[in-house]
């Protein structure tokens, strides 16, 4: 792999040292109270303070980013512009031309808007955009978002977990996905009277996939409401994932106990699969996915193995193997 972060611990970190995060916590715990001892024992001379070494070992086990659930929240790459993320759009209903969805979606209508969330859950729910929204404060996420295309930005979205809108439905145990569907409106989307796709476009993710905290409902991008031409009014974000997975102006969700049909693996079954992870050692029938080109400078870079989110992701799929799974 080359993100030197997808390493597994255990293969950096000798057997001895490896332990679970509870341990580790408690193991900090442990180390807190000594030091808080040994800082008494010295500012009251009652005895010699402990030998200090082994805080800072433990210190930096604590820190690695596996034992840090909002590890990937955030990364140090350069902002895409403003400017680029909203005219370089991909989103079908409105153009394929990159630079058409913005000038197209620029009327776009997205009050009133539900949100129906359904199927498998005990408390199904059609929330109005509003009352959606307050379930969680919004919260930055900068992203990297790589495309299937070969091209990727980041992006600094605002949102909030999957996980907060799901767990609000409480799921059934028997829901193992998760659906999603865009707004079929031909009036307001005019690709829709095209056959370009079979509409509404459809995603779906396993239900792990969509409690996990790097799973974002995104309502808005650099502080802002979200743009027509980038979802608006909520999208889904998984950024370890090709960007199509990320359906923009949702108005359902549906948990699931069968995997769900998605738009592009329907579409083209031998080229785009439903996990769609980013897999530079995966290539597409038609293209390598080894680079891609960074919008806003056209730098070419190495793709990262789950986009560069192994180090949060990468347990979600042990033992599959990720060339049947694509
Ligand atoms: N409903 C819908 N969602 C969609 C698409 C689309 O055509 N329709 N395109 C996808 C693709 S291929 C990508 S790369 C991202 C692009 O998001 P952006 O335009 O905000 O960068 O949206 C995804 N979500
Ligand atoms: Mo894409």
């Amino acid at each position: 792999m080359d993100n030197p972060n997808d390493i597994p611990e255990r293969e950096v970190t000798d057997e001895s040292k490896y332990r679970t995060r509870r341990q580790i916590m408690q193991a900090a715990l442990l180390v807190g109270t000594a030091a808080a001892t040994a800082w008494a024992y010295r500012k009251f001379a009652l005895a010699p303070a402990r030998p200090a070494a082994p805080v800072r070992s433990l210190a930096e086990e604590v820190m690695t980013p596996a034992t840090n659930p909002s590890a990937g929240f955030s990364v140090t790459d350069p902002l895409t512009s403003f400017d680029d993320i909203t005219h370089y759009n991909n989103f079908y209903e409105f153009s394929t031309d990159k630079d058409g969805v913005a000038p197209a979606a620029a009327g776009f209508v997205t009050t009133p808007w539900k949100v129906e969330v359904s199927g498998l859950v005990s408390k199904p729910k059609t929330f109005d955009i509003g009352d959606l929204l307050k379930l969680a404060p919004p919260e930055e996420r900068i992203y990297r978002m790589r495309c299937v295309e070969a091209w990727s930005m980041v992006v600094p979205w605002d949102g909030f977990s999957l996980s907060k809108l799901l767990n609000a439905v409480e799921p059934l145990s028997s829901a193992k996905y998760v659906a999603f569907q865009t707004l079929q409106d031909p009036d307001r989307m005019p690709m829709q009277k095209t056959g370009l796709l079979n509409w509404p476009y459809v995603e779906g993710l396993r239900m792990d996939e969509a409690m996990h905290p790097l799973t974002l409902l995104a309502s808005g991008l650099y502080g802002k409401q979200m743009p027509p031409q980038d979802g608006a009014p909520v999208r889904l974000i998984v950024p370890w994932k090709y960007g199509f997975k990320g359906i923009k102006s949702i108005v359902k969700i549906d948990l699931r106990a069968e995997q769900p049909p998605t738009t592009w693996s329907t579409a083209a079954p031998n080229e785009y699969g439903f996990y769609a992870n980013v897999n530079p050692t995966v290539d597409h029938p038609r293209w390598s996915q080894a680079f891609e080109r960074r919008i806003s400078d056209g730098a070419r870079q190495a793709t990262l193995m789950f986009n560069g989110y192994g180090e949060q992701v990468a347990s979600l799929y042990t033992g599959m193997d990720l060339r049947v799974n694509y």
